[in-house]
């Protein structure tokens, strides 16, 4: 069989590549799912530039540079021994260093972590700014560990991962379970192991070369791009009932751009289950939340016996009527089910903070339904063009105000929507944002590929 896919071969081809893809990386499901979205999307656009056939570009770009897989030893409060599993893995590094988040949680694996990688690469390119696609991380559990613990994990970890990473090779950042504590001790050993001060992470604190709005940026940026979706329509976000998930970072800085833009957010959630606040989460709670989170390190269910609202315990909260919903916690957190529940209920607009938390039937079913609906890649970049804003900043020396920021955070989200239109625009008008971030994303990092050669 020819390796050269035509129009007519589109649907053999991509089944071919997906099952070779499946075979070359079995039980990563994760993976194979990232995989199978973008390729869905890129099959039928590249059908007829056969020089990305020819070359094997998304075969490339679905197989990561490198990944580096390394033992974690630190000791815990009590004196034990404990060892846990360390990654990063370097997907592609066509158009800048390699960039994405660490993740910390016992659900880590290598395949989420490559799925992340991944999905990054094209979310990066998103952006405009010259940053690869990398993720890495541990299945070390932060949670109900003291500081001294996390301290000592994350100089553990770094003591390996200085190897891999610099400002012009790879700058990892924050994901799940890393946050600006984190990102502290892990700056502090990298700087005493190499005795360089340089922007070898993002997500610093502001006393150490961090960004102003950094924090802020993916929950703003998930924001912005339902903004911007709804503009399309004439419509805003004021006066719309909804429903966000998590209630970490995303879910947080989500909550208060909703505020501010006169939404109403009834639900926030953990993996316990989910609070519902039929008079809003409104800036005073939240701010209650943030300080339970971030300083307590408590959890969502606080909030119910606090406030006196309902905690559905074990559930998720896409069972609640809303206009819009933010799905801010983790992977596969909105099943086919849930999303079709969501549709039946009125929900007309979707837009995914975290990275992948729908699960492939359910992405099908808002593409169907034909409501808007933003992918990870290109609704949460936020958070990653502002690293990127980081990186500018560390290499200059010097530091943007926050209103240079904000105006560059929200030109990004508009670009990023832009994109999406122009890629995803289908012959009667509706927006397939999925397919527009999909080819958008492939474009740049595969031109860029096709420059260098067969390397
Ligand atoms: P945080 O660690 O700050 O918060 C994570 C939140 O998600 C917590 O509420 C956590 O609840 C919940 N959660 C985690 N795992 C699960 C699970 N298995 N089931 C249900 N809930 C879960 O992380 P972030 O807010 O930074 O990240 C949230 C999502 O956003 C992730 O998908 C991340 O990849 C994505 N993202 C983050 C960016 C960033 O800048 N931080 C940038 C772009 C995307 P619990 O405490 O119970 O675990
Ligand atoms: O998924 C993501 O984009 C992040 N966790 C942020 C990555 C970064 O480098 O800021």
């Amino acid at each position: 069989m020819s390796k050269i896919a035509t129009p007519e071969k589109t649907q053999e081809y991509l089944e071919r590549f997906y099952a070779g893809v499946q075979r070359r990386n079995p039980g990563e499901q994760e993976f194979h799912q990232a995989v199978y979205e973008v390729a869905h999307s890129i099959f039928p656009y590249i059908s007829d530039k056969p020089h990305y056939h020819e070359k094997q570009i998304l075969e490339r770009m679905a197989e990561p540079d490198r990944v580096v897989i390394f033992r974690v030893v630190w000791e815990d409060d009590e004196g034990n021994i404990r060892v846990n599993r360390g990654y990063r893995v370097q997907n592609n590094n066509a158009i800048g260093p390699y960039k994405g988040g660490l993740r910390f949680h016992p659900n880590v694996t290598l395949s989420v972590l490559k799925f992340l990688a991944f999905e990054q690469t094209f979310k990066n390119s998103l952006t405009g700014l010259p940053m690869g696609g990398g993720k890495g991380g541990s299945d070390f559990n932060p949670k109900g560990k003291s500081d001294s613990e996390v301290m000592r994990f994350c100089q553990a970890f770094m003591n390996e991962l200085y190897h891999h990473i610099g400002p012009d090779i790879d700058v990892p950042a924050g994901d799940i379970g890393v946050g600006a504590r984190e990102i502290g001790y892990l700056f502090g050993q990298y700087k005493r192991l190499t005795n360089q001060f340089v922007g070898v992470l993002t997500g610093k604190g502001l006393e150490f070369g961090g960004s102003l709005i950094r924090t802020e940026a993916t929950g703003y940026g998930t924001v912005y791009m339902m903004e911007n979706m709804l503009a399309v329509k004439n419509d805003t976000i004021d006066g719309k009932t909804c429903v966000v998930s998590g209630s970490g970072n995303v879910a947080t800085y989500a909550v208060e751009k909703i505020n501010q833009l006169g939404g109403k957010v009834v639900t926030l959630s953990d993996s316990s289950g989910y609070v519902f606040d039929p008079d809003g989460i409104d800036a005073e709670k939240l701010a209650w939340i943030v300080d339970l989170k971030t300083v307590k390190r408590g959890r969502i269910s606080e909030y119910a016996d606090e406030f006196n609202v309902e905690f559905h315990q074990g559930k998720r909260p896409w069972e609640v009527e809303c206009d819009l919903a933010f799905p801010c916690a983790t992977q596969n957190e909105v099943s086919g089910d849930e999303a079709k529940l969501l549709i039946k209920n009125g929900c007309r607009g979707v837009s995914e903070g975290a990275n992948m938390p729908t699960e492939q039937v359910g992405v099908d079913a808002f593409l169907e339904a034909k409501i808007m609906f933003a992918p990870s890649k290109a609704a949460n970049a936020g958070g990653v063009a502002v690293s990127g804003l980081e990186m500018s900043q560390n290499s200059a020396r010097i530091s943007w105000s926050e209103g240079d920021l904000q105006t560059l955070l929200k030109k990004t989200m508009l670009g990023i929507h832009d994109q999406c239109v122009e890629y995803g625009q289908e012959p009667d008008g509706y927006v397939n944002y999925l397919k527009g971030a999909n080819v958008a994303g492939f474009v740049k990092v595969a031109d860029a590929m096709l420059a260098y050669g067969v390397v």
